[in-house]
């Protein structure tokens, strides 16, 4: 029996449609040529954890880059945002736990501008975490979560209270789209947007290539368990039995393109099966698994690429290294 005809014969409830795509997304990256996985998937618990350890280690700088950025020009972003006394909609794409987004908040209710905050995530339990912080911290402050998919929300929000929309796109989390795919997520930001709206993106800019190279490789071994938690999920959910101890973290960065890319490298020749799916993967001796892309930027492809989606740049808040900065572009004509 095929993979295809043993998961189409399971009944369609969403356990069972989330647990189909996450196997025909691992089946079609392992029969690639040039295997790879998709790092959306690193986010179970054990993964969620893991990150968050490596946002804290100092290896790891891009968190309190955009951190300190929020915290010494809350007041700037405050003014930048906010210029009619109409109000508007902040919809932040994958607000997490808001670690950085609170500050901003806070500032902003502090200061009584009019706005409604809508967080929305794919994952449920830290947004109702979130949720519950600070509609106990900034109880006058309008809260609308929304959980599941960015786009497909944003398209369908009811925007009664203020029309006007500025949309979050924080912690670098455009670089795991890649330079292309950073595009078509532009694109597709803006046809939900009408000018004069505004995207705030936190981009990390090319830097000493070791700076970036440590920061996925930290010290503490934090990345390299989250890339490796991935074949520990998939050996768990999907029924796979990947040999952990015989990958090899692996990331590498060009500081041409601004590529910072991971791979998981098999160090011997081996072979993986999926019980039940009747389907197995040989791996050479050496052979890369591509696990995820970290796109780096220069202010001219962010300059470029706002010009091309339909967007002019407004402004750049940068940390006091140059090494983030969070650019706010207002969508145009
Ligand atoms: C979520 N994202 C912005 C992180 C990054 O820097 O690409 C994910 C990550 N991968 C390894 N370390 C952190």
């Amino acid at each position: 029996m095929t993979y295809l005809n043993s998961v189409n014969q399971k009944s369609e409830t969403l356990e069972n449609i989330n647990y189909r795509s996450f196997l025909n997304e691992v089946l079609k990256g392992l029969s690639s040529s040039q295997k790879f996985l998709s790092s959306k998937y690193f986010y179970d618990d054990a993964g969620s954890r893991l990150f968050e350890k490596i946002m804290q280690h100092p290896d790891y700088y891009l968190t309190n880059c955009e951190h300190e950025i929020f915290d010494q020009q809350k007041n700037a972003i405050k003014e930048a945002f906010y210029k009619s006394p109409e109000g508007f909609n902040m919809i932040d794409l994958g607000s997490g736990d808001g670690y950085k987004t609170k500050i901003l908040l806070e500032h902003f209710c502090q200061n009584d501008v009019p706005f409604r905050y809508v967080p929305i995530d794919i994952s449920e339990k830290p947004t109702i975490r979130l949720v519950n912080e600070i509609k106990n911290r900034f109880p006058n402050l309008k809260v609308e979560e929304q959980i599941g998919d960015y786009f497909q929300i944003m398209s369908s929000l009811n925007l009664n209270t203020y029309k006007k929309k500025i949309v979050l796109f924080l912690g670098s989390n455009i670089g795991n789209y890649g330079y292309e795919g950073g595009l078509d997520f532009f694109i597709t930001v803006r046809k939900l947007l009408t000018p004069g709206d505004k995207l705030f993106i936190g981009f990390d800019l090319k830097k000493d290539p070791q700076v970036i190279l440590n920061a996925y490789n930290d010290k503490a071994g934090y990345t390299k368990e989250f890339n490796l938690n991935l074949l520990r999920r998939i050996n768990r959910e999907l029924h796979a039995d990947f040999n952990i101890s015989s990958f090899i973290h692996y990331p590498v960065y060009d500081p041409k393109s601004g590529a910072a890319k991971s791979y998981l490298v098999s160090t011997k020749k081996q072979k993986v099966s999926f019980r039940g799916e009747d389907i197995s993967f040989e791996f050479d001796k050496w052979e890369p698994v591509f696990m995820e892309i970290s796109q780096k930027y220069d202010l001219k492809m962010i300059q470029d690429m706002a010009t091309m989606c339909g967007f002019k740049v407004q402004k750049n808040f940068f940390d006091n290294r140059n090494f983030f900065v969070n650019s706010l572009w207002e969508a145009v004509k």
